[in-house]
């Protein structure tokens, strides 16, 4: 059985659609956010030594970081959906963009939230994070043009993994230059299982180890 420990309004948010997407059984146990930091509770240190979301249960094994559960949940359950094959040329494309969304095109936009914090301190490094926001934004729009999806035009879990950067690129509003990027987030956000995703989680039930 899988179990999904689920911060809430988290990056975690893509796990549960993908589970979704495959159809499979799972566990969800939700976390609220402290309301006053924003920070998870400390019960997720108590179930992986970093304290984020997500985290997976998956038998015996203790998954972290995003792009490794999505890349094990559809090497071990997806039964050759939403990937390629992985002796293709569009698998290198696929691996990709998975690491790219965390390794590369998040770290701009976290750094766009924390500066809009320090006010005014943050003022001397907003242009080169502005600019690297733009240019990852560009990268992204450039690689969807004439396309709907990602890898060999075709819905994979590189697009929910995505899906994170340009929904936090959307609340920093910095989409308005980007219409591609912003019909392929709603093409994203129209499939049944993305929904259905949505609704599980603001339906849970904070009871269990998350409640407080
Ligand atoms: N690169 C990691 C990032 C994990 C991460 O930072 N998760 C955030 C949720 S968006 C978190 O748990 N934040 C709560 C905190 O830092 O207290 C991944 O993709 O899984």
């Amino acid at each position: 059985m899988l179990k999904l420990h689920h911060l809430v309004n988290s990056r975690s948010q893509r796990i549960l659609w993908l589970l979704e997407e495959l159809g499979l059984d799972y566990e969800l146990v939700v976390y609220p956010r402290d309301p006053k930091t924003n920070f998870a509770p400390p019960e997720l240190k108590a179930i992986h030594p970093l304290g984020k979301s997500p985290v997976l249960e998956d038998g015996g094994r203790l998954l972290a970081e995003s792009g490794a559960i999505i890349d094990s949940v559809v090497r071990r359950h997806g039964q050759g959906r939403l990937a390629p094959a992985p002796d293709s040329a569009e698998y290198d494309t696929y691996v990709h963009w998975l690491h790219y969304a965390e390794g590369s095109a998040m770290l701009p936009l976290i750094l766009s939230v924390y500066m809009g914090r320090l006010g005014e301190a943050g003022a001397p490094l907003q242009p080169r994070i502005s600019s690297e926001v733009k240019n990852h934004l560009g990268y992204i729009a450039e690689a969807l043009e004439g396309r709907d999806y990602l890898v060999g035009n075709t819905f994979s879990a590189a697009d929910i993994q995505l899906s994170f950067v340009l929904e936090t690129a959307k609340h920093l509003g910095a989409l308005a230059r980007f219409p591609t990027i912003v019909v392929y987030l709603e093409r994203l956000h129209a499939r049944p299982a993305y929904q259905r995703a949505v609704q599980r989680s603001s339906s849970a039930d904070l009871g269990g180890p998350g409640k407080r």
